[in-house]
């Protein structure tokens, strides 16, 4: 019976995919090599997973309008993280826990696990006007692609004693014998994570507030991630705002099962741009840590919604530990497949405004390193999709004094502004390396080998095109300048 009620609601969605389809690809916004939704609105990614060796993202998606709205799971597949293919919609509102009259809220965000050969989903049951508010819901497939929700849901009913009635975004492993959720929570304005455990993913034991915002770090956590790397224990959470301007953070540490807790020595912000959020990760048959967010943001200008759709995923990235025990967040691997077109310049010199000619190209990589030893100049600018009168720019600056990394979009186009800070990552050796993702409307920046990363959407003019090195008052060193286009992944 209720298996007949979702199936209407997907069969619904999947019209309305189909017949809008055509529109948003006309807009000029649309990504060559991330992922994004057909048409509609997209934003968390969910249910991250490999299943039979083929990698699955589901997503939050409204695929009724580039706004966000009833929230269903879209979902695609990928043989190797880069090319991807649009399934159908995995999960769509249709019960009394996950869908109500007014239609907004829904299939909130969750995670995916593999159990006896079947792809799980744990998701949160949306309804806003209902009381237990949001809940704890289960579904599962023995093809990746048809979901059936459990006649058991919601599985997680009330919120815990520690808790409130804000209650998502389940995250679920296994360890030893059992299975294990975290899920994100407040009370009295503290963010918290609190922690379930069950042997058959239906049943669910309360077992206690596993970590908690120390007063300034949120007062509701979003989209907990909890996963071991090499002997630590990253805590990814994705808060939201309290009196500080805060996004998505990790802390290193180890959770202690025993006694349900979370300690942790090293708390770093993930990514210092406007648009990352709700980050999930997965860990591969090959043993790697991806991590995969939404590159967006909730308040932005978003100047795709009038072609139909908005939200995008950054490109996936691997999680390393580095020796000094800190996170390294690498592009993946497999996107060297999308480079054509390589040039090299450098090494060279330069003490005044300098166009890089050959290296500025809208959906592009450019891996560029200076030499600081040999760097006369105390701040410079390295400045990407130029346009012809250097008016419309987006400005990377370095400045040695301050310690400090910056990204202005003040001049980047028809998009939001604002200028993302970030400290400057220490490099021994004195070599500065840049590694730079440009998309249509997005820029992604790797500092030395992803010890800090900064994302932001912008939205530049097509023929934006030129790249500028600017040095203030000395030389700057560049040893060499890598840059490749990028293909579409898109047919
Ligand atoms: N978005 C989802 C929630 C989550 C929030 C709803 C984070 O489940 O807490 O679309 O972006």
């Amino acid at each position: 019976m209720s298996e007949k009620k979702h199936n209407e609601a997907l069969n619904k969605a999947d019209l309305e995919v189909a017949s809008k389809m055509s529109a948003a690809g006309e807009c000029p916004y649309r990504l060559k090599y991330h992922f994004m939704p057909p048409i509609g609105w997209m934003n968390d990614p969910n249910g991250f997973v490999q299943f039979d060796g083929e990698y699955h993202l589901f997503f939050q998606f409204n695929p009724y309008s580039s706004t966000w709205g009833p929230i269903h799971w879209g979902h695609a597949t990928s043989k190797d993280l880069v090319i991807w293919k649009h399934q159908p919609v995995a999960l769509a509102p249709s019960e009394f826990y996950d869908f109500s009259d007014d239609c907004i809220h829904g299939c909130a965000s969750g995670c995916a696990v593999i159990d006896k050969g079947n792809l799980i989903l744990l998701y949160t049951g949306h309804v806003e006007t209902r009381s237990p508010m949001q809940v704890q819901c289960i579904a599962s497939s023995n093809d990746g692609i048809h979901f059936i929700k459990n006649s058991y849901n919601p599985v997680i009913y009330s919120f815990p004693k520690d808790g409130s009635k804000d209650f998502r975004d389940p995250k679920v492993w296994r360890y030893q014998d059992s299975w294990y959720m975290i899920v994100g929570t407040k009370q009295d304005d503290i963010g918290k994570i609190v922690m379930y455990t069950s042997n058959n993913l239906l049943d669910w034991t309360y077992i206690g507030v596993t970590a908690e915002s120390n007063g300034s770090q949120g007062d509701m956590w979003e989209c907990p991630d909890l996963f071991p790397l090499n002997d630590r224990d990253i805590l990814i959470i994705s808060p939201i705002k309290n009196t500080k301007n805060l996004s998505p953070f990790y802390m290193i540490g180890n959770l202690d099962y025993k006694n349900n807790r979370f300690r942790h020595e090293i708390e770093q912000t993930l990514d210092y741009g406007f648009d990352f959020y709700a980050p999930q990760t997965m860990i591969d048959e090959k043993g790697r840590r991806i991590l995969i967010a939404w590159m967006e943001s909730w308040l932005s200008v978003k100047p795709s919604q009038k072609n139909g759709w908005a939200g995008a995923m950054t490109i996936p990235r691997i999680l390393e530990l580095d020796t000094d025990g800190y996170l390294r967040q690498k592009p993946l691997d497999e996107l060297t497949r999308i480079r054509s077109n390589h040039k090299h310049m450098g090494p060279f010199e330069a003490e005044n405004f300098r166009t890089l000619m050959d290296c500025g190209e809208s959906v592009s990589e450019t891996i560029v390193e200076f030499d600081l030893n040999k760097t006369t100049a105390k701040i410079f600018e390295f400045q990407v999709r130029c346009s012809q009168d250097g008016e419309e720019r987006t400005v990377i600056r370095i400045d040695l004094l301050n310690n400090e990394i910056s990204m202005d979009r003040d001049n980047a186009g028809c998009g939001e502004k604002g200028i993302s800070k970030a400290p400057l990552p220490y490099c021994e050796s004195g070599i500065l390396k840049l590694h730079i993702f440009l998309d249509a409307s997005s820029i992604e920046l790797f500092i030395n080998d992803g010890l800090c990363v900064i994302t932001n959407r912008i939205y530049p003019q097509n023929d934006s095109i030129k790249c500028n090195i600017i040095p203030e008052n000395g030389k700057v060193f560049i040893c060499g300048i890598d840059n490749w286009t990028l293909c579409s992944i898109w047919e």
